[in-house]
């Protein structure tokens, strides 16, 4: 045996002896998977986080590969952590904190890239399906259209010729805010025109402070240039780049694609379904859609259900097809169509090992090249979509979708996979998990909801924060990571939040762990809330947790914000509400493009697992303390989930206080106690 392969061999034992699926997720059906994958030998992510670890100056910031000299690696030292003079530079003199600043600018550059380069997709294919260039998408939501017309300076009516105001044509509209949508990618001068539905004040502020983004586009690629090597070497200075960008990203590209979609597949209302790996069907052709953009899986959910799709099934032995999801497809197939998720991020290879997927179709982001490594175990098809994402590793096929061939495309997609059902070559074990759900919920979902179909409003919801039976709001979201046990941020974090009667608001896979733990039924309010928000949501009829889709659609939760502002009595901006965001299991640098704009509408945003800052005190200084004084929100990190969820609750206290109605949660409390009293008796 030569020395590599007894080395191999020792990590090979290492990893067998410390790996105990239970410590690696809190979910047992991804625990049954991950025992499967370790029977099977096929080699997961969660493996991998045990024989890799991560480098140790990364994790702190501080190394910069920005030119050819480096990487210059700037490692915390004593004396610095100790408050000693901190001398660590790099070649050219850049310090730690311009190094952690241009690293974290351009994972903001990379997240609001993300989510933007989606939205753009989704306004050229809004513009193809106004112009009528496609025959596959329509214009559904009307209402929503003229809605949000107005905010992009369409006219929605006009003066007829006796001088009286007329309906404009629905279909001009539509062209319209289809180019002006798609203008404000590539606008050099003037301002993101969704920016002004913030509140006011938010609005003035960013405006005095001279970060309201020009062009969605021009600020992502202002961050790369300000952060090659000797350009932007102020820390402050880069972070206010980041805030234009992040700010394009949310109130401006994710907002779009959120809007846009929402006319095109229709706005989101509550709807029932189910989540985990048990939602496979053992007698079914499987087909798992996996990534983000709506754009195909709407497609592929109509294609599926075609009956000659079902007849062909039947043909090939199976008794017909079932749909489902992962990662944020899944969220945007559940909310319009309550397609059942199959999973979330460190959910998509344990999926295949079920031996039940008959093809899993990605498109863009949060997809794991390994997929095609474990597919190559099984008989699973992975298809690419996309020309954006295709991958070398094992064996994958393309099937490029087009929006003027999309329906064609997808009934192509859903053909391969049926053809593959009857090539299922091992055992297939299926866990039986799942939880059934409630999602859907829009900002205009929760409007409907609390007020009812003639008095629509936010009001009920503020009354409720006020008079303390609500304490507050916390919007939880973001991905899984490996560094950290699986769901388990996500669920210690939410549940500590309900318990304590702040409701909350999520997207991503925040909202898909938060379903498989059964925390979005209106039941498990009685179980998991405290006395006052158990009481709201039993008389309104809402699950503790509302799922408002995926990440693009964290532009709901500042739109909801918004509302909750409008309605009244909880101040005049974002950064006076009782509320407060969170990422306990974050690993995308799409989270790092949320937490900042989060943080600078006025939200204080809690990360968990780590912040790569460590290795920069004056930096990490700015985002955590400093950024309050200027925006009302800032960022902070707390890996322990039960700590995390206290210090945004702690935050919400003090928003109450700042208020005045902390005296009315002190009520509350009494209340709860002389339920108490009567319960005992
Ligand atoms: O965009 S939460 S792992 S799936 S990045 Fe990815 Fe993170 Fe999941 Fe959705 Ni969002």
């Amino acid at each position: 045996m030569t020395a590599e392969e007894v080395k191999d061999k020792a990590v090979e034992a290492k990893v067998k002896k410390i790996v105990k699926a239970q410590d690696l997720t809190i979910d047992p059906a991804s625990a049954m998977m991950i025992e499967r994958s370790q029977e099977l030998g096929v080699e997961t992510i969660f493996d991998r986080a045990q024989t890799m670890k991560p480098c140790n100056i990364g994790v702190q910031g501080t190394c910069c590969k920005n030119c050819s000299q480096g990487p210059c690696r700037l490692p915390l030292t004593k004396e610095v952590s100790g408050g000693g003079e901190d001398t660590r530079k790099g070649l050219c003199g850049a310090t730690a904190n311009t190094i952690a600043a241009r690293n974290f600018a351009r994972m903001v550059a990379a997240g609001a890239a993300a989510h933007s380069d989606h939205g753009r997709g989704v306004a050229e294919t809004f513009l193809a399906a106004a112009r009528k260039e496609t025959h596959d998408y329509k214009i559904q939501d009307t209402k929503k259209l003229l809605e949000i017309a107005p905010d992009f300076g369409v006219d929605i009516t006009m003066k007829g010729d006796d001088g009286k105001t007329l309906e404009r044509n629905i279909d001009e509209i539509a062209v319209e805010v289809g180019e002006k949508a798609l203008a404000q990618w590539g606008q050099q001068t003037g301002e993101v025109c969704t920016l002004k539905r913030a509140p006011k004040p938010r609005y003035e502020l960013w405006k005095k402070l001279g970060v309201i983004p020009r062009g969605i586009d021009r600020e992502i690629v202002e961050i790369m240039h300000r952060t090659h090597i000797g350009v932007d070497q102020h820390y402050e200075n880069i972070l206010e780049q980041c805030t234009r960008s992040a700010l394009g990203d949310g109130w401006g590209g994710s907002m779009i694609a959120t809007d846009l979609q929402d006319i095109l597949f229709g706005c989101p209302y509550p709807v029932k379904s189910s989540a985990n790996l048990g939602v496979l069907k053992a007698d079914h052709v499987n087909i798992i859609i996996h990534g983000h953009e709506p754009l195909l899986s709407e497609m592929i959910v109509t294609a599926a259900e075609l009956p000659e799709m079902i007849a062909l099934s039947k043909e090939k032995g199976a008794k017909g097809i079932q749909l489902s999801g992962i990662c944020c497809t899944a969220n945007e197939i559940l909310m319009r169509h309550g397609v059942p998720l199959a999973g979330n991020f460190l959910q998509q290879e344990l999926a295949i090992i079920t031996g039940a997927v008959d093809a899993m179709v990605v498109d863009v982001q949060c997809i794991m090249e390994n997929i095609a490594n474990v597919a190559d175990c099984f008989h699973t098809k992975v298809i690419t979509t996309n020309p954006r994402a295709r991958i070398a590793s094992g064996h994958t096929i393309h099937i490029e979708f087009d929006e003027h061939t999309a329906f064609e495309d997808a009934k192509k997609i859903v053909r391969v996979a049926i053809e593959n059902f009857p090539n299922r070559q091992k055992e297939v074990i299926i866990p039986r998990y799942s939880s059934d759900l409630v999602a859907g919920f829009s900002y205009e979902a929760i409007n409907y909801h609390l007020g009812g179909t003639f008095r629509a409003s936010y009001a009920p919801l503020n009354d409720n924060i006020i008079n303390g039976r609500i304490r507050g709001i916390g919007g939880v979201v973001g991905c899984n990571n490996a560094r950290t046990k699986h769901n388990d941020g996500h669920i210690t974090v939410v549940k500590e939040l309900i318990k304590n009667d702040v409701i909350v608001l999520t997207t991503g896979c925040n909202a898909i762990a938060c379903a498989e733990a059964g925390l979005l039924t209106p039941e498990s309010a009685k179980v998991h809330c405290g006395p006052g928000l158990a009481e709201v949501c039993e008389t309104v009829g809402i699950p503790p947790v509302l799922h408002m889709g995926s990440c693009v659609d964290n532009s709901r939760i500042l739109m909801a914000a918004t509302e909750v502002v409008k309605a009244g009595g909880l101040g005049n901006d974002i950064s006076d509400l009782p509320a407060a965001g969170s990422a306990p299991e974050w690993m995308s640098e799409k989270a790092i493009s949320i937490g900042h704009y989060f943080v600078t509408s006025g939200v204080y945003t809690v990360f968990g697992v780590t912040m790569p800052l460590s290795g920069a005190p004056v930096f990490e200084n700015y985002l955590y303390r400093e950024l309050e004084g200027i925006y009302g929100g800032m960022w902070d990190c707390e890996p322990d989930p039960v700590e995390h969820a206290r210090k945004m609750i702690a935050h919400i206290d003090k928003k109450r206080k700042a208020l005045g109605i902390d005296k009315a949660r002190e009520r509350v409390l009494m209340d709860m106690a002389d339920r108490q009293k009567l319960e005992a008796a």
